[in-house]
């Protein structure tokens, strides 16, 4: 027993973590179930540090050094649970098992739960940067207890992605389902921030006529200013793509059908539950479902029309359109955030926002310039009620909101949809105004349900008899 990690899931995810660790001169243990594909690791890549294959789940748990660690990297659902199983019947107490894959934090808290009581140590981590990061350094979202990370941290820090001041992007954030809690709403923002990406594009490209070669030197040059991202910087990657097949752009051969795995509809599942606005998560989780909605889009494209005159463009549009995007990418992180404070609040799990960014800042797909940024403003003030109210935000979003109505609007006239600026926008409006129409709904609520309301002047709770003489009663 020697290994000081062990792997279970030797696929893309599963190889590339293990020999991450090998690369970091760790001894790992590794098991798949098809033992040819340990087989095939170990001829590709068994040269590349010291690793220990198994045949056996048992001979596999044996040959890990105590506490034993065993991180599973299997198909999320059924296949994790299985595989837990069979782990923990061969564990002994002050053991460990982390589950690296895409798991929903809800699974996280029962299995957690459920080992816990066995004496077990149950890790959900998220693991954010897909095979690349895998292996040359992913964002580490670990949850579980502060006791296995105490062992367990170094080893995942060591092969962590590494923040440009050098820190390490990996960071215990709470117990139980904390750590893939905050990886799901990592991966919300991710399709926020990728839909409002998206709709700069069609801007720039429906609206403005530029092509996809242009567009790709122009977000390169985005990329090394205020949106310097990781998403930015793959999507002039994108735009600048020729077909081999044609010689057309590539993106003009790809089927405009986005596609996805869950966590973003997760996202806005649980933030329905909390009641927290994650409009910019919402919106890009519906866009992607209106653009695969075949049946619908078929049926209404030649139906429905659009503007019937030009829409003249403003002179600024290009920038106007940045600096929207800046603004909407920050009301969309800013939501974002507000999630993961509510969820920590409801389930006890004291996430420090600050080390959240911090650990984003590199290795994840949502790594961007401006962490640093937000990082700084959480660090300042753990307890502001949005990042848009931290001074430099303040200004940002201020600074940016002519540009912005006039790219909402300017998109609203040439029948561009940009539910992603546009909600954004609609939220910070909300947020900046006075008074909402809600004091509308409150009657209205009165009205049909004597659901009550509260007044503006006096403190307690009243209702209106709208059926009979109007008075208004004190409840
Ligand atoms: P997959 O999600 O494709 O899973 C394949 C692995 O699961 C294989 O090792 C397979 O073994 C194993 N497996 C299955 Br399926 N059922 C099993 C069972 N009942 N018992 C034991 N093993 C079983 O692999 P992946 O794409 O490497 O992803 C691994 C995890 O990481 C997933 O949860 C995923 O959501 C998550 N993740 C993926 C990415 C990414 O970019 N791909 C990024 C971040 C997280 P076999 O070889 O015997 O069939």
């Amino acid at each position: 027993s020697t290994a000081d990690i062990g792997v279970v899931g030797l696929a893309v995810m599963g190889s590339n973590l293990a020999r991450n660790f090998a690369r970091h001169g760790f001894t790992v243990a590794v098991y798949n179930r098809t033992y040819a594909k340990t087989e095939e690791m170990m001829s590709a890549h068994g040269d590349e540090g010291n690793f220990v294959p198994s045949q056996e789940l048992s001979d596999f748990v044996a040959s890990l050094a105590r506490p034993r660690k065993a991180m599973i990297m299997v198909q999320a659902g059924k296949a994790t649970d299985a595989v837990i199983d069979q782990l923990a019947e061969l564990m002994e107490p002050g053991d460990m098992i982390i589950d690296g894959g895409n798991a929903h934090f809800d699974n996280t808290r029962r299995r957690e739960a459920a080992l816990r009581e066995r004496g077990l140590h149950f890790v959900g981590t998220g693991v954010s940067g897909g095979e690349e990061g895998a292996l040359l350094g992913p964002a580490i979202m670990p949850g579980g207890s502060a006791e296995s990370y105490e062992s367990l941290g170094p080893i995942l820090e060591a092969i962590a992605a590494k923040a440009p001041d050098g820190t390490p992007c990996c960071t215990r954030l709470g117990p139980d389902g904390a750590g893939h809690f905050v990886k799901m709403v990592h991966n919300g923002i991710e399709y926020s921030d990728m839909q409002l990406i998206g709709e700069a594009y069609d801007l720039l490209r429906r609206g403005a006529g530029i092509e996809p070669a242009e567009l790709s030197k122009l977000f390169g040059e985005w990329n090394a200013g205020e949106l310097d991202s990781y998403l930015i910087e793959v999507t002039a990657e994108v735009l600048g793509h020729t077909d081999a097949a044609t010689g057309k752009p590539f993106v003009d051969v790809v089927l405009d059908r986005a596609g996805q795995k869950g966590t973003g509809r997760w996202t806005v599942q649980n933030a329905l539950d909390l009641g927290v606005p994650v409009t910019g998560i919402a919106e890009a989780t519906f866009a992607r479902a209106l653009s695969s909605g075949v049946k619908q889009r078929e049926g209404t494209v030649d139906l429905l029309t659009g503007p019937t005159e030009k829409t003249e463009l403003p002179e600024t549009f290009v920038e106007d359109v940045r600096q929207a995007l800046y603004a909407s990418k920050i009301v969309a992180y800013a939501q974002g955030f507000d999630q993961i404070a509510a969820a920590s609040a409801e389930y006890d799990w004291g996430i420090d926002l600050g080390a959240c960014s911090a650990l984003w800042r590199a290795g994840c797909i949502i790594r961007a310039g401006f962490l640093d940024k937000i990082t700084t403003a959480w660090r300042e003030n753990p307890e502001l009620p949005s990042l848009l109210a931290a001074p430099e935000f303040t200004k940002i979003v201020t600074d940016a909101q002519s540009a912005w109505r006039r790219v909402v609007s300017t998109a609203a006239l040439a029948g561009i949809p940009t539910p992603g600026f546009s909600s954004a926008l609609a939220y910070y409006d909300g947020l900046r105004s006075r008074r909402l129409p809600a004091a509308v709904i409150q009657g209205q609520r009165d009205f049909f349900g004597s659901h009550t309301y509260k007044r503006v002047d006096r403190e307690g709770t009243f209702h209106t008899d709208w059926s009979g003489d109007r008075t208004e009663h004190e409840m």
